[in-house]
């Protein structure tokens, strides 16, 4: 397989970027609010598609133009070919983040929902998008209430070693060192984890256009 890089570049001078006439600007206008992404990153189990989700239907409320991305339904598609090896790891976290970053022009407020338990791979997602675009939210919650929760019975086969490279058992996750909003998943209600995320949103001007 061939094995991509966060830097692949193909400007060979043969391609060209055409700029679009209608702007992200343009659309944030339409929409009435800012694009933005919502990075929510934790060890599985810790609530990040059901905080996501519920922060979509939040703003679907007040009208806002959003999408969840959700790592077991990426790893269907677009990541079907990836395991979980930190290359693999990383090359899922580089597609998520092009992808983002172009519903990010499309004037979105886009909420993912991916382990990405790798510190670099995060920060090049931060990297490729403008200042004050990524709002990384880290979904605390610890390694022995997710392995109690064991929705998906994973925790149980990744300790008999059925399933392999298992973030938190056999492979590493690398807690968020700066991240905008720490959540204590574990502990806290569902509804007051979307009122943090909302505020957040508040603050940082998102609704008002
Ligand atoms: S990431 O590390 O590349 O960001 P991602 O969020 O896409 O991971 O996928 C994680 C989901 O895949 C988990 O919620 C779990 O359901 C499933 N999964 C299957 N095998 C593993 C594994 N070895 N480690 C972590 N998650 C796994």
């Amino acid at each position: 397989m061939k094995h991509y890089t966060s830097n692949t570049d193909n400007s060979d001078g043969n391609i060209v970027w055409h700029h679009a006439s209608v702007t992200k600007a343009h659309r944030e206008r339409l929409n009435r609010h800012k694009s933005v992404i919502l990075w929510f990153t934790g060890l599985s189990g810790s609530g990040k598609s059901t905080l996501a989700h519920a922060v979509e239907d939040r703003l679907r409320q007040l009208g806002c133009h959003t999408f969840v991305f959700d790592g077991d339904n990426v790893r269907h598609g677009l990541c079907r070919d990836l395991g979980f090896s930190p290359e693999d790891r990383a090359e899922n976290i580089r597609r998520i983040g092009e992808m983002v970053k172009l519903f990010l022009e499309a004037g979105m407020i886009v909420l993912t929902a991916f382990i990405s338990p790798f510190h670099k791979d995060r920060q090049w997602v931060r990297s490729i998008v403008p200042d004050g675009s990524f709002i990384e939210i880290y979904c605390r919650c610890s390694l022995e209430i997710c392995e109690s929760r064991d929705t998906k019975g994973l925790y149980r086969r990744a300790r008999t070693g059925e399933v392999k490279d298992f973030t938190g058992i056999s492979s590493p996750y690398e807690v968020p060192e700066n991240p905008e909003l720490v959540l204590d998943t574990g502990v806290l209600l569902l509804e007051e984890c979307v009122d943090r995320v909302l505020e957040v949103l508040t603050q940082r001007g998102i609704f008002s256009v």
